[in-house]
């Protein structure tokens, strides 16, 4: 899916879609297939024995198969989990504060590949942390609060000016409490 320059929604096709839809029609093949082999083996009569035999035979290849399946899919996301690691060792920290209408942010650039913590409170009312990459996605938000110091922790790839702003209305110029931070090529 994209968003075009005037904002209409276009439905795209690309490989991965279509990838998708081979899978999906090859299935389905292969489950009518399986249909049809059962509707043709069912008119003779079997063991009971041999059908107890077949299905704990069954089961215990697909326990296994299931259990690889589980093990190969957390192995191979559980590093990539978003969830902060409580520390900000080899962490870059931004102190951000938010204020009407305003957002300070200092440092306010950071190199390429950088871990930050975005360590983000405000001077007056609530108001909201939004981070977008230069391509305009909204990465990470965070509330700052008077009082309060909330963190967002972000590893910042992509070179490039991000825009920051605000995304909770907090007064009558919340729509230009808008900054930038700026990740620099290395
Ligand atoms: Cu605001």
């Amino acid at each position: 899916m994209r968003h075009s320059s005037r904002g209409k929604l276009n439905l795209h096709y690309g490989s991965p879609q279509i990838a998708i839809g081979v899978t999906f029609a090859a299935l389905a093949l292969l489950l009518a297939l399986v249909f049809a082999v059962i509707a043709v083996e069912a008119g003779s009569d079997v063991g009971a024995q041999r059908v107890h035999d077949l299905g704990y035979w069954l089961r215990k290849r697909w326990l296994a198969l299931l259990l690889v399946i589980g093990v190969l899919v957390v192995g191979v996301s559980f590093f990539d989990l978003p969830f902060a690691n409580g520390s900000d060792a080899g962490r870059i920290v931004v102190k951000v504060t938010g204020g009407q209408f305003f957002w300070s942010l200092s440092p306010d650039r950071v190199p390429a590949g950088s871990h930050v913590r975005f360590d983000v409170t405000s001077v007056d009312v609530n108001h909201g942390f939004g981070l977008y990459d230069p391509n305009g996605h909204l990465i990470g938000s965070v509330q700052a609060m008077p009082g309060y110091r909330n963190r967002l922790d972000l590893n910042l790839g992509e070179a490039g000016v991000y825009q920051v702003r605000c995304l909770e209305l907090c007064g009558l110029n919340h729509s230009t409490m808008q900054s930038t931070f700026t990740v620099a090529r290395r």
